[in-house]
């Protein structure tokens, strides 16, 4: 395969491994992770292990040595990916993605961020001002995504919370001319609560951390984290640094440096940091029930009405508003009367929560906004009917269970079920269609197909999603009971579901529904309105709530679950990758505990498994094992015989193939395509290898002499 790496590497491929059995697919693995070789392909799927250390795997020197050239060339690596995708996309003008899965801490954001520094790297040789400017904004806006919609979780220590699919719009001289941000699903729950160990979203802490004083002062905040409720859940509160990109202080000049170089106004900044200072105000507000108040402000006070004050100020909204949004609500009570109805002191910590999460979400929202208003392509291409061709690197959250899961972690693992799903399906399809594009018969292979996961998820009426809903819409309290039993009757046998009231303490891997009370909070979707925003005079403030205006007897009818709002996101996010050329980037996380250096081998077969790997390798084999187009195989291979080298006289490159394979005895192990030839065991290219590895001496002896005139 490659020149650079010898066999003590292990295998670039693990389609090349003599015996497919996962013994020898995860030493290949372990091999060849232990030499600092993370990646290695199944065919034109990348397989990477997380290294937890910096290897010198990157940089324009790196980029240098994969750009133009083809994916088998160099060394497996993501830059190989990433050119071929582009190649892809400028010869043929095909939109192609680029989907990078595996679970939580696997590597999937640093691989999409070296992808993107790969594009960034090999176009716009001309230097085109425009193509810069959005260059810039790409690379740049990763970093604010991150503050925003990253925190330090027990698995990975700069988490992504949201899901991201980026698209580049490439212009006919293939640079790129603009993109589009689309994210999934913001786990905003974590603005309130977060697990032991854990943090807030990084943004919190960068600007406590990182701000001037008069900053602060001027928010009405105190530098340390342990005092606001929001940032001192997770306890451990000596949580400086979140990566290893450096501490919250660096971190916030990066974000600030970024934002200002992507196109945040000043005063938008501002306005991002009184969000942020609001929402940590909200956060310590306390209520306390009064006697003297009497039942019209239904007896209930806040602690502390200064933090109000301060709420009120930054978001710019008369401090009476504010009040009344977190004592009370308003209501349509049949036709379009609208009457105000008290809080008690749960539904009040229940409006401040609701208000804080949803201040946060829609300042995430905002962002993205406004990264993609600055992205959006200018001078489309005419002769695409304005379409440009595009690239999308699709990194998710990763798969992950907690000691308890949320709605949200269920989203999350439903929503990798959905990637893995489409993986089987592009990787299988492609086969076929490959096959009879080239005109060969094969023959299909047995795979575990995880459809009936996400069929018992997405299933109408009876699937976890519509139980959900159906639970959500019942008046009165819902209960955990209620929502488990109906689970129960309908899928108890299912052979992927652990019924939480059977075995409540089944944690497999298999699917176990969200503990409830959570979730049904999280699939209503946030029917409470933080009304006093829509009066805010803050203008980015007022931008967050477009909808503000609404009539509040419109606003109160049932909006969509955030369980449906979300199934639909993944319906379409899946329609988008399937209509596009995928290439496919599996992570892997090497060990529990962040080590570098240190693979498991339990822990890893266990993501082999669920990832597929040995199948995918399965698939790839059972119909070939390879397939290289004519003349890339003679290239390879012409010097290992007399009729190919240096050149053959034969009429086509496919005689030419034919009749070095029948030198070799090895015409019967292939099957001759259009275009490609197509092998079918490991051991023909081992063959061949061997053949082309003894000769190579011989021949560069040859040319020394040649060259020395001594011939
Ligand atoms: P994830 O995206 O897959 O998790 P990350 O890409 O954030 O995982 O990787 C986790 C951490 O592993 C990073 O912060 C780095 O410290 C380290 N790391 C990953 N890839 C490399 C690499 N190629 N070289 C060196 N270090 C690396 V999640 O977002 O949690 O699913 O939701
Ligand atoms: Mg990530």
């Amino acid at each position: 395969m490659e020149d650079e790496e010898g066999p003590e590497y292990g295998k670039p491929d693990f389609v090349l491994l003599d015996q497919l059995t996962m013994e020898e697919f995860m030493k290949n693995l372990q091999l060849r992770f232990e030499k600092g070789r993370i990646y290695t392909y199944i065919g034109e799927v990348l397989v990477s292990v997380n290294p937890y250390q910096e290897l010198p795997l990157y940089g324009p020197e790196a980029i240098a040595k994969y750009q133009g050239r083809e994916l088998y060339e160099r060394p497996p690596h993501l830059y190989a990916v990433a050119n071929a995708a582009y190649k892809a996309m400028k010869r043929r003008s095909r939109d192609t993605c680029i989907v990078i899965s595996g679970e939580s801490g696997a590597g999937k954001t640093e691989a999409s961020k070296h992808i993107m520094q790969y594009i960034a790297a090999v176009t716009n040789p001309s230097q085109r001002a425009e193509v810069e400017r959005v260059k810039d904004v790409l690379l740049k806006s990763t970093c604010v995504l991150e503050a925003f919609g990253n925190a330090r979780t027990n698995r990975n220590h700069n988490s992504s919370r949201f899901g991201k699919y980026m698209d580049i719009n490439f212009d006919f001289k293939g640079d790129p001319v603009g993109g589009h941000i689309h994210s999934y699903l913001l786990e905003k729950s974590r603005v309130l609560k977060q697990h032991v160990g854990e943090r807030n979203f990084h943004a919190f802490y960068q600007l406590l951390r990182g701000s001037e004083d008069q900053e602060l002062q001027e928010l009405h905040l105190e530098r340390n984290p342990a005092v606001y409720n929001f940032t001192r859940q997770g306890a451990g509160l000596n949580m400086g640094v979140h990566n290893a990109l450096g501490s919250d202080e660096k971190s916030h000049q990066g974000v600030m440096e970024a934002m200002k170089i992507i196109g945040f106004s000043p005063e938008e900044v501002e306005s991002i940091h009184r969000i942020l200072a609001a929402i940590l105000h909200l956060g310590n507000i306390e209520f306390v029930e009064t006697e003297e108040n009497g039942p019209q402000k239904g007896g209930l006070e806040v602690a502390d009405e200064a933090l109000v004050g301060y709420v009120a100020k930054l978001t710019a909204t008369p401090s009476d508003l504010v009040l009344r949004t977190l004592l009370a609500r308003t209501v349509a009570s049949g036709g379009r009367e609208v009457i105000e109805k008290s809080h008690t002191v749960a539904e009040a910590s229940y409006a401040r929560d609701a208000c804080a999460k949803a201040m946060y979400q829609r300042l995430f929202e905002w962002v993205v906004n406004k990264i993609n208003s600055i992205m959006e392509p200018r001078d489309r291409d005419p002769r695409r009917d304005g379409k440009d061709t595009v690239i999308g690197v699709l990194d998710i959250y990763g798969f992950e269970v907690f000691p308890v899961n949320s709605f949200e972690q269920f989203c999350i693992n439903y929503c990798n079920e959905k990637l893995q799903q489409l993986f089987i399906q592009l990787i299988l399809k492609q086969e076929q269609e490959e096959y009879e594009r080239e005109g060969i018969t094969w023959q299909s292979i047995e795979y575990f197909n995880n459809a009936t996961i996400v069929e018992l998820v997405e299933q109408p009426r009876r699937g976890i999603l519509a139980v959900l809903d159906e639970a959500c819409s019942t008046a009165g309290p819902i209960t955990d009971r209620i929502f488990l039993q109906t689970l129960d009757t309908h899928h108890r046998h299912h052979p992927h579901y652990s019924s939480r009231q059977l075995c409540p303490t089944d944690k497999t891997m298999e699917f176990v529904p969200p503990k409830v009370p959570g979730s049904i909070d999280t699939g209503q979707n946030f029917m409470f309105r933080p009304i006093s925003y829509v009066f805010s005079m803050d203008p980015t403030l007022r931008a967050m709530w477009p909808d503000g205006q609404q009539d509040i007897t419109e606003v109160t009818k049932r909006p969509l679950t955030a369980g449906t709002l979300f199934k639909n996101s993944m319906i379409a996010l899946v329609e988008n990758l399937a209509s596009k050329e995928p290439f496919y980037v599996r992570c892997i996380k090497p060990n529990e505990d962040k080590v570098p250096g240190r693979l498991d081998e339990a822990h890893c077969r266990h993501q082999v498994e669920y990832l597929g790997l040995l199948e995918n390798v399965r698939v790839r084999r059972a119909g070939f094992a390879s397939r290289q187009p004519y003349p890339r195989f003679l290239l390879r291979y012409k010097m290992t015989c007399e009729y190919t080298w240096p050149n053959h006289l034969l009429g086509s490159d496919r005689e030419a193939v034919s009749a070095l394979l029948e030198q070799h005895g090895l015409q019967g192990d292939v099957a001759f395509g259009h275009s490609k030839l197509f092998i079918r065991s490991p051991r023909t290219l081992v063959t061949l290898e061997q053949s082309r590895a003894h000769l190579i001496p011989i021949i560069v002896l040859l040319l020394q002499k040649a060259w020395r005139g001594t011939l």
